[in-house]
């Protein structure tokens, strides 16, 4: 039997006179004189519990006073309407119980009114998620991916998995964690790529995976972690133009979705989320050069890969979503696919938030002799990769995809400084617990 009937969100002035039960946690107790409150959270917010002392039962009032913050209550009332409450709304008690006690002192104050250091927020992240602001970024986390999924469904892209535990790298770097597996060696995969081009060799037409990746990269940064939810995507006879135009429908559709749905979380976060217009601008790589001549001091040329003051440059001058097209195929992977008159540009993109990179695609080489050149291209050995190139010499069709990190996108949607933000539990350099 589930413990409440209702949450705090289903109340309103209008329940006035209507039995509840809540079940959440003790935000604050206030006793003064004649009256005590106490304040019980929950996932959808707060209800005030108000206590007359001269007509609740003592045993309540009791009980009241002995909890202590943040333990969880279950409280059984009636439902008054009070115009001086919060909400509007109050609940007499006829019983209070504790159903599990908090401990003093608490290694952080969910209540808001103190600053808290990150650390210190993620290494109680349990206690930290219990602020509604921390929760209310998890919830349209979820949203944003149901919003996704719907939009995979609905054109028809089938869901799939594949293995994170491998024997080879995927983007050709050497940023892999190694792992023991049994008497070999093996690595957490750094990205689905060279399975779900696979799965296009495979007749699986349109796939999409929504799951980890790993990268065991040194960085710092307020952008970057090991492991991150990477949403990708590979669609077969599509070229890199019709998986552009998918993606920004995606992105576009999920603030879309966001704003129509999470009007609550939007409040609690007091955000006014503007829905991105579609289409994006498509920016080349090398008008994208030409741009960034307007900052002093730059010197770049062609072939250099956009370092992250140019990024933010390129961001602040832009200021909304926009593409990055027509790279030179020496700094995009070996799959990218070069055009044919033209084979040092390539039809790999890149999805731009104004403060960073969301996502990378491309069309890819779905030709075996071209592909195994690219890979030799790139100083890489063929053999390595001899159970992704046999799904190329049996018919592969042409094919398409991108890889969107999911984190990336809720950070630049909700405004968050720093993608350990929008990670429950992130894992970086320094982090391995909780
Ligand atoms: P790429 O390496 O650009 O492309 O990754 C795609 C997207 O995943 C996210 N991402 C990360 N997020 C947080 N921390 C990281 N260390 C991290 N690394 C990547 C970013 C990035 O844009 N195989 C290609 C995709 C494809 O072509 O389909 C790939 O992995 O948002």
């Amino acid at each position: 039997m589930i413990l409440r009937t209702h949450y705090s969100g289903d109340i309103t002035p209008e329940k006035a006179g209507i039995e509840v039960t809540l079940a959440g946690w003790a935000h604050e107790i206030r006793d003064l004189g004649g009256i005590a409150f106490l304040v019980l959270r929950d996932r959808e917010g707060f209800a005030q519990i108000t206590l007359l002392k001269k007509r609740v039962d003592p045993k309540v009032l009791e009980t009241v006073r002995s909890i202590s913050r943040e333990s969880v209550v279950q409280v059984r009332g009636t439902v008054k309407a009070e115009p001086k409450a919060p909400r509007g709304f109050e609940v007499l008690p006829s019983d209070v119980k504790i159903l599990s006690a908090a401990e003093a002192p608490l290694p952080l104050d969910p209540t808001e009114k103190v600053d808290c250091e990150l650390d210190t927020r993620l290494d109680a992240r349990f206690m930290d998620i219990r602020r509604p602001c921390i929760l209310a970024g998890f919830e349209i986390e979820s949203a944003v991916l149901r919003s996704l999924r719907e939009c995979f469904y609905k054109n028809g892209i089938t869901e799939v998995f594949t293995p994170k535990i491998v024997a080879a790298a995927t983007e050709g770097g050497t940023d892999l964690f190694p792992i023991s597996y049994f008497e070999r060696e093996a690595f957490l995969n750094q990205s689905p790529q060279l399975y779900k081009q696979m799965l296009m060799g495979a007749g699986m037409d349109k796939v999409f995976e929504i799951g980890p990746i790993f990268r065991a990269e040194e960085h710092d940064t307020r952008r970057h972690l090991n492991e991150a939810i990477s949403i990708d995507v590979e669609i077969s006879f599509a070229d890199d133009k019709d998986v552009m135009e998918l993606l920004e429908g995606a992105v576009s559709g999920a603030y879309k979705y966001v704003s129509e749905n999470c009007t609550r979380q939007l409040g609690v976060l007091g955000l006014d989320l503007q829905v991105p217009k579609v289409p994006f601008r498509r920016i080349t790589y090398t008008e994208a050069l030409e741009l960034a001549k307007g900052r002093p001091g730059v010197e770049m040329k062609w072939g250099d890969d956009l370092d992250r003051e140019t990024e933010k440059f390129l961001g602040e001058t832009i200021g909304e979503h926009y593409f990055l097209t027509d790279w030179p195929s020496s700094i995009k992977p070996y799959y990218t696919l070069p055009y044919e008159d033209k084979p040092e540009v390539c039809r790999g993109f890149d999805l731009m938030h104004p403060r960073m990179e969301l996502a990378s695609g491309a069309q890819r080489v779905h030709d075996y002799k071209l592909l195994v050149e690219r890979i030799k291209e790139k100083c890489l050995d063929p053999a390595g990769f001899e159970f992704y190139l046999k799904a190329f010499r049996y018919g592969m069709p042409s094919h398409s995809g991108w890889g969107l990190g999911l984190s990336r996108l809720v950070m630049t949607m909700l405004n968050l400084e720093n993608i350990r933000d929008a990670v429950i539990f992130p894992r970086d350099r320094r982090r391995l617990v909780p």
